[in-house]
């Protein structure tokens, strides 16, 4: 027996962390999946403008004002990104509205390291979760109040609001999964989800 006492992993490798004591613990209010304001949680908007290329009818895409804004997004990140391990913690909330019959969405992403899996569940709104596997079959899940979706490996995803108010919904992702933005820039998803007659229906990719 040396008398000494080992630390716990997580404070030998203070630098992998964010430093304050608090970043342990953060506060969201579970109706909305809003993060109560802190350093660690980042903040983003995307807006039309920032979503070049992801709307099928490009034309009815440039007719529209740029600076609306498609979705936000809070994620709280107490480790620093890339760091084997960790979990991250974020809010997207996509705004109500369409560019043609295409519903409001977000990007879209692969995870990087393409074994990286992903939880998402539903706070408030009604819409779908768009995933699209590596050969482009591109299927949904119902996205409404409660619903709760694991998103495997090597499955590129992303959210669509199909109702009239903001659709809210939590995420919980692995710290070293990063996002391939780039493969959905240049090829999209196998199908869009289109307004037909006020129903959402997948619809092939124009390719
Ligand atoms: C992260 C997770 C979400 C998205 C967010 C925005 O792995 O899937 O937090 O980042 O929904 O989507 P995107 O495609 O712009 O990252
Ligand atoms: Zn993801």
């Amino acid at each position: 027996m040396t008398g000494t006492v080992s630390l716990p992993k997580w404070e030998n490798e203070q630098a992998l962390y964010h430093t304050r004591s608090e970043a342990t613990m953060q506060r969201m209010n579970w109706a909305h999946g809003v993060l109560e304001p802190a350093p660690e949680i980042r903040e983003t908007a995307r807006t039309l403008g920032q979503l070049d290329g992801i709307f099928q009818n490009a034309s009815a895409w440039r007719a529209m004002d740029p600076g609306i804004v498609v979705y936000r997004v809070q994620a709280w990140c107490p480790l620093v990104e890339g760091v084997e391990g960790g979990l991250f913690w974020g809010t997207t909330l996509v705004e109500p509205g369409q560019v043609d019959s295409e519903y409001f969405m977000t990007h879209g992403h692969f995870h990087a390291k393409r074994d990286r899996t992903e939880y998402y569940a539903t706070l408030e709104g009604e819409g779908a979760l768009i995933l699209m596997d590596e050969s482009r079959k591109t299927w949904t899940e119902p996205m409404t109040r409660g619903s709760v979706h694991f998103i495997p490996p090597r499955i590129a995803h992303r959210v669509a609001n199909c109702g009239s108010v903001p659709l809210r919904c939590v995420a919980c992702w692995p710290s070293d999964a990063g996002h391939d933005y780039e493969a959905i820039r240049k090829s999209g998803f196998g199908a869009q989800l289109l307004n037909v007659n006020g129903e959402p229906k997948l619809v092939p990719s124009r390719t």
